[in-house]
């Protein structure tokens, strides 16, 4: 690493005092008291004063330089642990494992002693964290704004093989080194009240809010360190904190116990994360969140606008939101109730700068993840945004009868209001009227968006829907949780290519090098021996690493198929033990995956898996051919020793549902091969590296809807194929719930009487089939290495380096600025 960094300030001696100091004055213990989690947290505080130091130098710099700035925001930021991380961008990691040993401290234990900021469900809070590291590393002016949960997602464990969830307080009791309160920041949010009509001392007839209540928002900063360089952004997370709540007596007409109750509610706004992927919930407290979120973030981007000495007039051009899904939508009135309320702007002037300050980015095209408020929900709680949602509508709908004239049913379909019994509020219709461009998450995702989710806008709005493939960031995803393969790839390409993951390529060039190949091999070897000493120390399975490492990791969901990999499992389980010509190399099938709570049929699928692991794992009829784990509690900190450690890695689900996947990536780039379908990024994967080098199977999207319009009979494949069969039928016996037959019928009679609605069943046959490719190709170790050393050059395309550059080019038209 060049002395870019933060390496070159560092002086050992110094912050071995600062250590020591954090120590006694902020741990309250001595080197003779101290355990090694009191070291890791003094040594956290040592190092989050540098990254302050510089966080407040870059933000200075920015505002005295006018620079334009995007503001990403997200109702979820999946940062997993910060300090290794920190110290590999600040170039530090060296120099700080030295000055702890010399403390009589080892880096690596301290290390393990961060607890995960699980503040996110999964890949839409990933993909925030892998982009405010790109966009730190690169040195576009960013921040990005969340809320500081104080329980993160739940903790998961399994008790007799089902999912249990505990709370998960990431700050312990002593809070989190590596963040700094920002009281000056504070902010106050109305909520509830009513909206009054005046005249303002021009004789204009306004309106305005009054709220029924407030609240308080406190700012706390994460670092979030460039690497290589000297720019360190605010991730900036807003904790809320009721306020005695004003104006009591004309709230709710007097109702003196029932007005109480909201200020109870308020002081539960971030007390935690919804733990839902893909699927909205429509919870009062989930607006409230969503509004405190916005509302906090808008004001302080006006802040830094107002204060730096910009006009309003100017904000579009200073500042860009970027709107991370539909979560944080009600930025949007938000913002303009400001500049019309408070700005006094006119209407036509507030739209102006509005439409031009926001984009959106979808994530999905479930139907069941699109958020609808109800309109009675947001007119009780934010009555001004709800006028001011109508007004846009209206204006709208002008635009649509102009377009469509006397055509109800389009008019229907893209109002911002749904009608029905009881009116809703379409947050994406909302988004997508309101903002100067929506993207999709892959090219295939970003299709769809076009052609099946938003036709009418495509045609409304020509240019507006685009595409921004995701990525993930090479600095977690290979050089720290990765450090052999880093080494290899340093050696033979250079240093610098964790931020130029093009140089990679160059190692298409040792693809075919069997010195090479068995380095590279070796590699994988030792990963796998990390995860397995993990599964023994943790969940005491013995693996065989020389078994093939097949992966599957990612919240779970019908949608991604697990139990496809599961009657895959149960067909070889079916084979090994009934049909005495079928070998095949030994298999471990590792899972990672947290259910919602609410989510049963989930819930249920990890059950199934967990029985299944039970009974095959110790079955000698087997012979160790066969091994399943489910790794209970998957968050990022064991995806950094699972990523490395895979042979294979699944990407199977139905085709169009996935918007893009990022694990998918994050193997790859880790020489794992994906079994995969047509779905998502998927189809970018296999145009880098080449049909020869990925597994693709299944049903193509087109296909997929035309046997659903065919009308799709999952019998159909369940008699015409006896593994199959036998794979579905066992799950209504006692075979892995001995005594209790019938606990896991569930799964059979979803996929069989319920239609199967993600087409398993239909995508079974070619599975085994490709599994079958995949065993006999493992085989042959040479070839093996050869491709799995092509995925890792070839993944150059899905560093999030790339779609910040994206982003910045072709939205936001952001520019870097170095410190
Ligand atoms: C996820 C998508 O399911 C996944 O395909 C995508 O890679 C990721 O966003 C990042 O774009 N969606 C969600 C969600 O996490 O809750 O909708």
């Amino acid at each position: 690493m060049s002395m870019n960094g933060q390496t070159k300030q560092f002086d050992k001696a110094a912050f071995k005092a600062a250590v020591e100091k954090h120590l006694s004055t902020t741990y309250a213990n001595t080197a003779e008291t101290a355990t090694t989690r009191s070291w890791y947290l003094a040594m956290g505080r040592a190092l989050a004063e540098i990254s302050t130091g510089n966080l407040l130098a870059t933000e200075q710099k920015l505002a005295a330089e006018k620079a334009r700035s995007v503001n990403y925001l997200s109702l979820e930021f999946l940062i997993g642990r910060l300090t290794g991380n920190n110290l590999i961008s600040m170039g530090l990691y060296e120099n700080v494992a030295a000055a702890m040993e010399e403390l009589g401290q080892n880096l690596t234990d301290l290390l393990e002693e961060e607890r995960d900021p699980a503040l996110g469900n999964g890949g839409l809070g990933r993909l925030a964290a892998c982009f405010m590291d790109s966009l730190a590393a690169q040195e576009y002016p960013a921040v990005g704004y969340g809320l500081h949960y104080e329980y993160g997602l739940f903790r998961q464990s399994f008790v007799d093989g089902r999912q249990v969830e505990a709370p998960d307080a990431w700050r312990g009791l002593e809070g989190y080194p590596w963040e700094v309160m920002r009281p000056e920041l504070a902010q106050t949010v109305s909520l509830y009240g009513h909206v009054e009509a005046y005249t303002d001392e021009h004789g204009n007839a306004c309106r305005r809010w009054v709220p029924g209540m407030t609240v308080e928002g406190v700012a706390w900063d994460l670092p979030i360190v460039g690497y290589d360089n000297q720019s360190v952004y605010p991730l900036r997370l807003w904790e809320c904190r009721s306020s005695a709540p004003f104006n009591l007596a004309r709230f709710n007409d007097g109702d003196y116990v029932g007005a109480q109750y909201p200020a109870l509610e308020a002081g539960n706004v971030t007390k935690v994360l919804y733990p839902n992927d893909n699927h909205d919930q429509g919870k009062a407290l989930r607006l409230m969140q969503q509004y405190f979120h916005c509302a906090c973030s808008v004001a302080d981007i006006l802040r830094r606008h107002i204060g730096a000495g910009n006009t309003i007039e100017e904000l579009s051009k200073l500042e860009t939101i970027q709107l991370n899904d539909t979560h944080p939508t009600i930025a949007i009135p938000e913002l303009m109730r400001i500049l019309i309320d408070e700005f006094k702007l006119g209407w036509d002037a507030a739209w102006a700068i509005s439409s031009k300050t926001f984009a959106y980015t979808n994530h999905t095209l479930l139907p069941e993840a699109l958020e609808t408020w109800s309109e009675a929900l947001i007119a009780q709680m934010l009555p001004r945004h709800m006028e001011i949602i109508f007004e846009i509508n209206h204006r709208f709908m002008t635009l649509v009868e102009k377009t469509w004239p006397g055509n109800n049913e389009v008019k229907r379909k893209l109002s911002i209001i749904q009608e029905g019994p009881q009116r809703m509020v379409r947050m994406a219709n909302l988004c997508v009227v309101s903002t100067y461009a929506v993207n999709g998450v892959a090219a295939l995702h970003s299709e769809l968006v076009k052609r099946d989710l938003f036709p009418e806008f495509n045609e409304l709005f020509p240019g507006r829907l685009t595409n921004v493939t995701n990525g993930v960031t090479p600095r977690r995803w290979i050089k720290y949780c990765n450090p052999g393969l880093s080494a290899l790839i340093s050696e033979k390409v250079g240093e610098d290519w964790p931020l130029k993951l093009e140089k990679v390529a160059d190692l298409t060039k040792f693809a075919d090098d069997e010195a090479f190949q068995k380095r590279y091999m070796a590699v994988k070897q030792e990963n796998k021996q990390r995860l397995a000493d993990w599964v023994k120390e943790n969940m005491d399975i013995d693996l065989d690493t020389n078994a093939i490492f097949d992966i599957q990791i990612k919240r779970l969901h019908e949608y991604k198929r697990q139990h496809l990999n599961l009657l895959h499992i149960l067909s070889l389980y079916h084979r090994l033990i009934n049909d005495p010509t079928f070998d095949m190399h030994p298999r471990v099938f590792f899972f990672g995956a947290k259910a919602a709570p609410g989510y049963a049929l989930a819930k249920d699928i990890i059950f199934a898996i967990n029985q299944v692991a039970a009974k095959v794992n110790n079955d000698p009829r087997l012979k160790g051919k066969l091994k399943v784990v489910f790794i209970p509690d998957y968050r990022v900190s064991l995806a950094e020793i699972l990523f490395p450690a895979a042979d294979v890695s699944e990407q199977i689900s139905t085709a169009g549902k996935e918007a893009s996947g990022t694990g998918n990536m994050k193997f790859a780039m880790n020489g794992a091969l994906t079994i995969g379908t047509m779905d998502g990024a998927n189809v970018e994967m296999r145009e880098e590296v080449g049909d020869d080098n990925i597994f693709i199977f299944g049903l193509l999207v087109d296909e997929v809807q035309k046997l659903k319009q065919e009308g799709y009979d999952p019998y159909r494949y369940y008699h015409a194929d006896s593994l199959l069969r036998a794979a579905l039928d066992v799950l209504e016996t006692d075979e892995f719930t001995p005594g209790y037959p019938g606990q896991l019928a569930a799964i059979r009679h979803n996929l069989l009487d319920g239609g199967d609605p993600y087409l398993v069943l239909a995508d079974f046959a070619d599975y085994v089939k490709t599994h079958e490719k995949i065993d006999a190709e493992y085989r042959d170790q040479k070839t093996w290495a050869r491709k799995a050393i092509l995925n890792t050059a070839l993944m150059s395309k899905f560093s999030s380096d790339r779609s910040i550059r994206d982003y910045a080019n072709n939205i936001w038209k952001l520019e870097p600025v170095s410190r």
